[in-house]
């Protein structure tokens, strides 16, 4: 692809110079895979977003595998394409490749997933605070319980991934001044369905077939949905005899609350490609240098958000 150099001299020329660079841009996307319904809604937003912006974007899914990362992002350096996404599975093993992206001179920008690098590796990362939806979490429980004996269960996002770390912190700074909220026991689910079931089931076979479990906090709501299916198949009512709190706002955890079978979710918007193709627009116009993080919001919704309507709001949106 070859790279078009535009003699800009005037405003208006920049203006549409601009646009044309938009036209002409060619993005490379390193998304980790499909392993959960918000994935899937940031993959659908991603297309959406560059093809509204006339941007060739050139998608490989890594299969939540880091490797294939790092060999699509190589694969994107020698295709000489304008900028390369990633949504990054683990925080560590990035200085590398992205040495060899900025050596091409190619801005890497990262999606809805921090890691630890030098921050001149990438132009910006436009994730949420994932501390903060950690503890927003944990203060709903706080509020909830009051002061009863709570024994919380935790499924863990993918392990070394920033979510996974910093909603953990997050929660656990939450709940730390109440002696009666304890973390009886933690294990990642992967952000998967099938996963969070299967550790769900194991947790409640170690604590009195789940009678003991006041409540699972879900680092997401695809592993909290796979919870809800192994707290039901021991007899025990979800939503009620165990709490169910997680993140992301995906439809079916308003259904599960619409059901009385969840109780709290904190908002993740999919909508990470917008923000992240509005800076690389300007970048690449006119070289405006954008903040090295751009923060997403998040939002808690309960049962008293009318979790049916907000359903059918989401539905349709890629998840
Ligand atoms: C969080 C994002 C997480 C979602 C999960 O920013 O990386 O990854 O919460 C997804 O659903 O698997």
């Amino acid at each position: 692809m070859k790279r078009k150099l535009l003699a800009a001299s005037s405003v208006a020329c920049l203006m549409l110079c601009g646009a044309a660079f938009a036209a002409d841009l060619t993005v490379g996307f390193s998304q980790i895979g499909s392993e959960s319904g918000w994935r899937a809604a940031e993959t659908t937003v991603t297309q959406q977003q560059a093809k509204e912006r006339g941007i060739d974007l050139k998608f490989a899914d890594a299969q939540q595998k880091q490797e294939n990362q790092i060999k699509a992002v190589r694969g994107f350096i020698a295709q000489g394409v304008d900028a390369i996404l990633i949504a990054p599975v683990v925080a560590t093993g990035w200085d590398e490749v992205l040495t060899e992206a900025k050596d091409a001179e190619i801005p890497v920008i990262l999606l809805d997933r921090q890691i630890d690098a030098p921050e001149d590796l990438y132009l910006t990362a436009v994730t949420s605070d994932q501390v903060y939806e950690g503890k927003v979490a944990g203060e709903w429980l706080v509020k909830e319980i009051g002061d009863q004996a709570c024994k919380v269960v935790e499924l863990q996002g993918t392990t070394g991934s920033s979510p996974a770390i910093n909603r953990k912190k997050g929660f656990e700074e939450a709940i730390a001044a109440k002696s009666n909220i304890t973390i009886a026991r933690s294990q990642t689910g992967d952000f998967t369905r099938t996963k969070g079931k299967e550790v769900m089931e194991s947790f409640i076979k170690a604590e009195n077939g789940g009678k003991d479990i006041c409540a699972v906090y879900a680092h997401n709501d695809d592993m909290a949905v796979g919870a809800i299916q192994a707290i039901k198949e021991a007899g025990l009512k979800p939503g009620t005899d165990i709490k169910v709190v997680s993140i992301d706002a995906v439809p079916d955890i308003f259904l599960a609350m619409a059901e009385g079978e969840a109780n709290a979710t904190v908002e993740l918007t999919p909508n990470m490609a917008g923000p992240a193709f509005d800076v690389l627009e300007k970048f690449k116009a006119d070289g405006t240098v954008p903040p090295k993080w751009i923060q997403t919001e998040s939002k808690l919704f309960t049962q008293a958000d009318d979790p049916k309507g907000v359903y059918e709001s989401k539905k349709d949106l890629g998840y």
